[in-house]
């Protein structure tokens, strides 16, 4: 009888262990989301003059999305649903957006793709826009949400007053108005402020910085990394750092966009550096559509109808490429899919169990190793303050779109179609709206307006009808975090009960 097992085998054991431990090293996984980045913005998605060079060799080298969702036409509904597989309305981030002051945050409750990973060894760093609260002393941000590092600006940089700080170049205002009456944009680690006003042009080398020690550190040490990524780039107002402003065609739109494609850029290299490349997951997609009210400051949806604050296509369907070199084969492809699928996909990539919730994401895996097609098979399409009497605005199944409702939104101002800008009302379709994406991805031309409806029509309407219905019915709305308002003495401030706020909140940073 051996007590232990004979040397030779104790040996073999550890070299078997050795081997089967360096192959089943889960994946490093970087997710990068733009911000009020349209379908139409990116060279590889037809725009003639953006420069994205980083993002078009990803786009180029790993799986192109044609048909990739956000779950919401606004910015923190869509990041809540991004980071937990489920659609804002269960976690409670409606209606709109939050604000320097908010009581609410995304719920502690919720379990957060970091905090899915973090159980599986993985370090955890975000970067960028959070937007999903502050709270009562930090309690909200991303280090109380599975992140264990976090640099960043904790919402939208238009969220302050922005004209007061400079862009490129030195003492120029930047461009355009900016909220009045509440804290200068601040930027933090982990959970304390190092700069207030933030100084825009230096943020987004700070940011690389940022991104690549972490990937370093954790590539020296073998341990697992899930970093986020979330660009201020390319929501208003633009703004760039020396090197590359004045340097795109297009405008203070379009170097904004270069430096994002940069950073991008300065990821995928450190990942390279690193020598993970080969084992390293990157997704990129965006939040929302295009601001167009910004007119040339703001980003395009392409041949989509309208775009953020909208449910039509232009408000949520974004580019979106998964780049996995050697793992992923480069490839379009037009299956659904949304940011609600990241969180699963990445759990069943990297070996980690699902959390015990509801949700409403599916593991994309089989699509991008090539071995199935999508499990998803429909998307609902909430406007930005949904309701449970109205319930979702639109559903896509297969390739029908059917819009219930339709209302114009502001963010979609400024163009010529009059039926995206904020005056347009809301309005009840019965029966819906329906098109055909793959003909008519513009959707322009109805298939309900004309006197006849086949029967293959009368089939496509009944089931769209059933989907709405019984998502609708199993939707459980979650205590809404932005009802909980705001307070203006949770604005983050760098010099704690200074008087007059919001205006003794300044400190500059020391580098
Ligand atoms: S968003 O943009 O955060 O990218 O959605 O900066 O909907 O009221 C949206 N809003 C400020 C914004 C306000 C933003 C709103
Ligand atoms: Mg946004």
């Amino acid at each position: 009888m051996w007590a232990m097992p004979p040397p030779g085998l104790l040996v073999l054991c550890l070299v078997l262990q050795a081997l089967l431990g360096s192959a089943s090293q889960p994946p490093n996984i970087v997710l990068i989301f733009a911000d009020d980045l349209g379908f139409g913005d990116l060279a590889s998605y037809g725009h003639p003059t953006s420069t994205t060079p980083n993002l078009d060799k990803m786009a180029a080298a790993g799986l192109r999305f044609t048909d990739f969702y956000s779950s919401s036409p606004v910015c923190s509904p869509s990041r809540a649903a991004l980071l937990t597989g489920r659609y804002q309305t269960r976690s409670g981030v409606y209606p709109g957006v939050f604000y320097p002051g908010s009581r609410g945050g995304l719920p502690l409750a919720e379990v957060t793709v970091a905090e899915v990973l973090k159980g599986r060894g993985y370090a955890t760093a975000m970067v960028g826009k959070w937007h999903l609260g502050l709270g009562p002393n930090g309690t909200f941000l991303p280090t109380h949400q599975g992140f264990d590092h976090y640099l960043g600006v904790p919402y939208s940089h238009d969220q302050g007053p922005c004209q007061n700080l400079t862009c490129f170049p030195p003492d120029t205002p930047c461009y355009g108005a900016c909220d009045q009456g509440v804290v200068s944009v601040p930027l933090l680690l982990n959970q304390s402020i190092i700069e207030q006003p933030v100084s825009f042009p230096r943020l987004q080398p700070h940011y690389n910085t940022f991104a690549q020690d972490f990937i370093t550190a954790c590539a020296k040490r073998k341990q697992p990394f899930l970093l986020y990524y979330a660009s201020h780039h390319t929501h208003y107002p633009q703004f760039g750092s020396k090197e590359y402003v004045g340097r795109s065609s297009r405008g203070p739109f379009g170097d904004a966009l270069l430096e994002f494609d940069g950073s991008v850029g300065h990821i995928l290299q450190a990942l390279q550096d690193a020598g993970v490349g080969q084992n390293s997951l990157v997704f990129f997609t965006s939040d929302n559509g295009p601001e167009t009210m910004r007119m040339s400051r703001g980003g395009s949806s392409g041949l989509l109808k309208c775009g953020k604050g909208t449910t039509y296509e232009g408000g949520m369907r974004e580019p979106a490429v998964a780049y996995w070199p050697g793992r992923i084969a480069p490839g379009v492809t037009h299956e659904l899919a949304s940011t609600l699928d990241i969180l699963p996909t990445v759990a069943a990539v990297a070996g980690a169990p699902l959390p015990n919730v509801t949700l409403d994401g599916y593991d994309l895996s089989p699509l991008l190793f090539g071995s199935g097609k999508s499990p998803r098979q429909t998307m609902f399409y909430y406007p930005p303050s949904p309701s449970q009497l109205l319930g979702v605005f639109a559903v896509r199944y297969g390739k029908y779109k059917a819009h219930f409702f339709t209302q114009g939104a502001f963010h979609s101002g400024m163009t010529p179609d009059l039926t995206c800008q904020g005056l347009t009302p809301l309005k009840a379709h019965e029966p819906p709206l329906l098109f055909d994406l793959e003909s008519d991805p513009a959707e322009n031309y109805s298939l309900l307006t004309g006197s006849v409806v086949g029967p293959e029509l009368l089939a496509v309407l009944k089931e769209v009808q059933l989907q709405k219905a019984l998502f609708d019915e199993r939707m459980d709305f979650g205590e809404s975090q932005l009802a909980r308002g705001s307070d203006p003495s949770l604005e983050p401030c760098c010099t704690p009960r200074c008087s007059p706020k919001p205006s003794c909140c300044s400190c500059t940073s020391p580098s």
